[in-house]
C-alpha cells in the first residue's frame, strides 16, 4: 500500500475517532469542612474543595468525566450530575439508596460518565439528607469542538449559581422540623455565586456582593443555576433585558423578557447585551411563592453588573421586585419556553403513548403523638409516602434481591377526589417503597397533579436519567377527555426538572430509553425529605449499548 494510504488510514482509524470521541476529564472532589465568614452568622460548613459554591465542571458533550470524591467529613456523601443522562451508566447518578450507597467518612468513589447528546449548562449536588445547601456547583458542557451555538457566539461566559443560607446548620434545622412534625425555619438568605449582597442583612461588609464586570455593548451569556433548597426564585437585572437561549440543557426558541422564573434544579442560559449607560446595576434573586400558607424566605439576594467604565462609587440602578406571589409573571415565563426544534436540534416528541399515567403530588397529615399538634406533615405521590430502603434500589434490581422494595407503585390514584378542592376528608398516607415498572424503550406519558390537601403548592419535579417533554400545563384537574387537545406535541419544552403549577397539573412525555433506577421527586428538599418521591425501574433492552453496565469496583457498601 503506499505511504499516504496508510496515513489516511490512520486518520479514518485513529485520529478521527479520537477528535469525534471526545476526551477524559479528570476531576478531584474532596469533601471537606469549611468554617466559613463572607455571610451572616459564621459556622462550620460542608464544601467540596473548600468552596460554596463549589468549582465548576467544565466538558465537552462527548467528554467522559471521571470525578474521584474523597469523603473527609463526618457525614455520609453523594454527589448527583443533575440533568446528566447516565446512559445505562445509572451507578454514577448519586442520589443516595437509590442509586448508590453512600461514600462514608474516609472512603472514595469515582463517579464515571460520559456526557452524550447533551450540551449547556446543568449542576452537580450532594443527594443525602440536606448537604446540597452548601454542597453543589455548575456543570458547563460545551458543544462539541468546532460546532457553533445556535444564537450568536457571546463575548464572555459568567456562571451564577443561586442558592440559600441559613444561619443555622441545616441538618438542626430539618432534623428540627422532622421532631416537631411542622415545617422547617425558613433561610436566612438567598445568594448569588456565595454573596448575598450589601443588602441582604447577611452580608459580611456593606461592600459584599458578587459583581459581574461588563464591557458596553458586549453581550454575555449567564449561565444561571438555581441551587437553593425549597425556593422558586425570580431572577431580574435591573435596566437590562435578558433572552433565554437555553434551559436544563437543550437549546430553546430564544425570547426576550425583563424576570425569569427559575425553580430549585433548574437552569437557565440567557444572552445580556450591556446596552444601557456606564453604570451599576442591580442583580435580583426574589423568591416565587403564590401558596399563601407557604411559609418562605422574603429576601432578596443581590449582586452588580457593573459597566467597566462605570465610577465604582456611582450609585446603583435598582428595580422593581416581582410580587411574591405573582402567578401570572411565573405562568408568562414558563408558557413562553419552546424546544429548538431545528434540524440539528429535533424535539423528539413520543407521539404514541403506552404507558399512561397520573400522579398526584402534594401533601398529607399523619398521626404523631410525640409532635407538636399530635400529627405531622409527610408527602406522597398517589398517596404513597415514600420511605428509602437502607440498600440502594439499583442495587436490589441488578443483583435480584427481594424485600427491598416492591413493582407497585399505583399508575393511577387509587381514590380520585376532587385533586384541588378541599380535598378527602382523610388526609392520611400510607408508607411504601414501590416502584414503576417499564419495559425497555416504553413511551410514557405522565400528569402531575397537585392536591389542595393542606394548601395547593407549586413543586418542580425531577426526572434523574432522562429529559422529558413538557406537553401540557393547566390549572385545576386534569380532565383526560379534553386536556390532551390542547397539547404541545411540535415543540414542547425540554428539561429534566418542572414546576407543577399550584392547584393545577403539568403533563410530560419521555421514551424509557436508559435501564436502570431512575428518581423522580420534588425538588424542593422539604417535600423529599416528607416522601414526595418515587422511582421508575426500567428493564433492560436486547440490542447493544441497551444493559445497565455492571457496578463498578469502588461503588461503596452499605
Ligand atoms: C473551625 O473553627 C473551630 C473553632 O475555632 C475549630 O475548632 C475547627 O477546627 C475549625 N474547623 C475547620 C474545618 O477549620
Ligand atoms: C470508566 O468507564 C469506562 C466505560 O464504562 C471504562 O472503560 C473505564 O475504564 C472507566 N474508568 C475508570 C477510571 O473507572
Ligand atoms: C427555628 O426558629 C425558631 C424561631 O425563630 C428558633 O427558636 C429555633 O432555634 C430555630 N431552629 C433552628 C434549628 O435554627
Ligand atoms: C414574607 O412576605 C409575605 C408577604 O408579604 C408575608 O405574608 C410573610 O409573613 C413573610 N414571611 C416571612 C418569613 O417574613
Ligand atoms: C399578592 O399578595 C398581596 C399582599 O402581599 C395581595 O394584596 C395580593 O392580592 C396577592 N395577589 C394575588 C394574585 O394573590
Ligand atoms: C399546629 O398547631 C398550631 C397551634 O398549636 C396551629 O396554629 C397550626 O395550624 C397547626 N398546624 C397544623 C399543620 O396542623
Ligand atoms: C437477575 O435475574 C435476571 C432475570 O431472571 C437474570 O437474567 C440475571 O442474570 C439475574 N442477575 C443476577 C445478578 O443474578
Ligand atoms: C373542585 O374544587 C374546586 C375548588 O374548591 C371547585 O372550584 C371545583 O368546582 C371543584 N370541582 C368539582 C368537579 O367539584
Ligand atoms: C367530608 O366530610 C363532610 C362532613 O362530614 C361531608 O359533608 C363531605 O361530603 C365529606 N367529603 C368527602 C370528600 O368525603
Ligand atoms: C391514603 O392512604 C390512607 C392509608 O391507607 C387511606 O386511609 C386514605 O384514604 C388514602 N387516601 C387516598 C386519597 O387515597
Ligand atoms: C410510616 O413511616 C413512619 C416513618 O418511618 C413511621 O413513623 C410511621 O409509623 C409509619 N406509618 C405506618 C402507618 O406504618
Ligand atoms: C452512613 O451510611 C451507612 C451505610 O448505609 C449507614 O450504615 C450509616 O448509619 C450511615 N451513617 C450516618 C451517620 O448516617
Ligand atoms: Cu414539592
Amino acid at each position: 500500500m503506499e505511504p499516504c494510504s496508510w496515513r489516511a488510514l490512520i486518520l479514518v482509524f485513529f485520529l478521527l475517532p479520537l477528535l469525534t470521541q471526545g476526551r477524559t476529564r479528570h476531576y478531584k472532589f474532596n469533601v471537606v469542612a469549611k468554617n466559613f465568614t463572607r455571610l451572616c452568622s459564621p459556622k462550620s460548613i460542608i464544601t467540596v474543595n473548600g468552596r460554596f459554591p463549589g468549582p465548576t465542571l467544565y466538558a465537552r458533550e462527548g467528554d467522559t468525566v471521571i470525578v474521584k470524591v474523597a469523603n473527609h467529613v463526618q457525614e455520609n456523601v453523594t454527589i448527583h450530575w443533575h440533568g446528566v443522562r447516565q446512559l445505562t451508566t445509572g451507578w454514577a447518578d448519586g442520589p443516595a439508596y437509590v442509586t448508590q450507597c453512600p461514600i462514608q467518612p474516609g472512603q472514595n468513589y469515582a463517579y464515571n460518565f460520559t456526557l452524550t447528546g447533551q450540551r449547556g449548562t446543568l449542576l452537580w449536588h450532594a443527594h443525602i439528607m440536606w448537604q446540597r445547601a452548601t454542597v453543589h456547583g455548575a456543570i458547563v458542557i460545551l458543544p462539541k469542538r468546532g460546532v457553533p451555538y445556535p444564537f450568536p457566539a457571546p463575548h464572555k461566559e459568567v456562571v451564577l449559581v443561586l442558592a440559600e443560607w441559613w444561619k443555622s446548620d441545616v441538618e438542626a434545622v430539618i432534623n428540627e422540623a422532622l421532631q416537631s412534625g411542622l415545617g422547617p425555619n425558613v433561610s436566612d438568605a438567598h445568594t448569588i455565586n456565595g454573596h448575598a449582597g450589601p443588602t441582604s442583612g447577611c452580608a459580611s461588609s456593606a461592600r459584599d456582593g458578587f459583581t459581574l464586570r461588563v464591557d458596553q455593548r458586549k453581550t454575555y451569556l449567564l449561565r444561571i443555576i438555581n441551587a437553593a433548597l425549597n425556593d422558586d426564585l425570580f431572577f431580574k437585572v435591573a435596566g437590562h433585558l435578558m433572552t433565554v437561549v437555553e434551559v436544563d440543557a437543550t437549546y430553546t426558541k430564544p425570547f426576550t423578557i425583563d424576570t425569569l422564573l427559575i425553580a430549585p434544579g433548574q437552569t437557565t442560559n440567557v444572552l445580556l447585551t450591556a446596552d444601557q449607560g456606564a453604570g451599576r446595576y442591580l442583580v435580583t434573586a426574589s423568591p416565587f411563592m403564590d401558596s399563601p400558607l407557604v411559609a418562605v424566605d422574603n429576601s432578596t439576594g443581590t449582586a452588580t453588573v457593573q459597566y467597566t467604565d462605570a465610577v465604582s462609587t456611582s450609585a446603583i440602578a435598582t428595580t422593581k421586585l416581582p410580587p411574591r406571589n405573582s402567578t401570572s409573571l411565573a405562568s408568562q415565563f414558563i408558557d413562553s419556553l419552546r424546544s429548538l426544534n431545528s434540524k440539528q436540534y429535533p424535539a423528539n416528541v413520543p407521539s404514541t403513548v403506552d404507558h399512561s399515567l397520573l400522579f398526584t403530588v402534594g401533601l398529607g397529615v399523619n398521626p404523631c403523638p410525640a409532635c407538636t399538634n399530635g400529627s405531622r406533615v409527610v408527602a406522597a405521590m398517589n398517596n404513597v409516602t415514600f420511605m428509602m430502603p437502607t440498600t440502594a434500589l439499583l442495587q436490589a434490581h441488578y443483583f435480584n434481591m427481594s424485600g427491598v422494595f416492591t413493582n407497585d407503585f399505583p399508575g393511577q390514584p387509587l381514590i380520585a377526589f376532587n385533586y384541588t378542592g378541599s380535598g378527602p376528608n382523610n388526609t392520611q398516607t400510607m408508607n411504601g417503597t414501590r416502584l414503576y415498572r417499564l419495559p425497555y424503550n416504553a413511551s410514557v406519558q405522565l400528569v402531575l397533579q397537585d392536591t389542595g390537601i393542606i394548601g395547593p403548592e407549586s413543586h418542580p419535579i425531577h426526572l434523574h436519567g432522562y429529559n422529558f417533554f413538557v406537553v401540557g400545563r393547566g390549572v385545576g384537574n386534569y380532565d383526560p377527555a379534553t386536556s390532551p387537545s390542547k397539547f404541545n406535541l411540535v415543540d414542547p419544552i425540554e428539561r429534566n426538572t418542572m414546576a407543577v403549577p399550584a392547584a393545577g397539573w403539568t403533563a410530560i412525555r419521555f421514551r424509557a430509553d436508559n435501564p436502570g433506577v431512575w428518581f423522580l421527586h420534588c425538588h424542593f428538599e422539604v417535600h423529599t425529605t416528607w416522601g414526595l418521591k418515587m422511582a421508575f425501574v426500567v428493564e433492560d433492552g436486547k440490542g447493544p449499548n441497551e444493559s445497565l453496565q455492571p457496578p463498578p469496583k469502588d461503588l461503596p457498601a452499605c
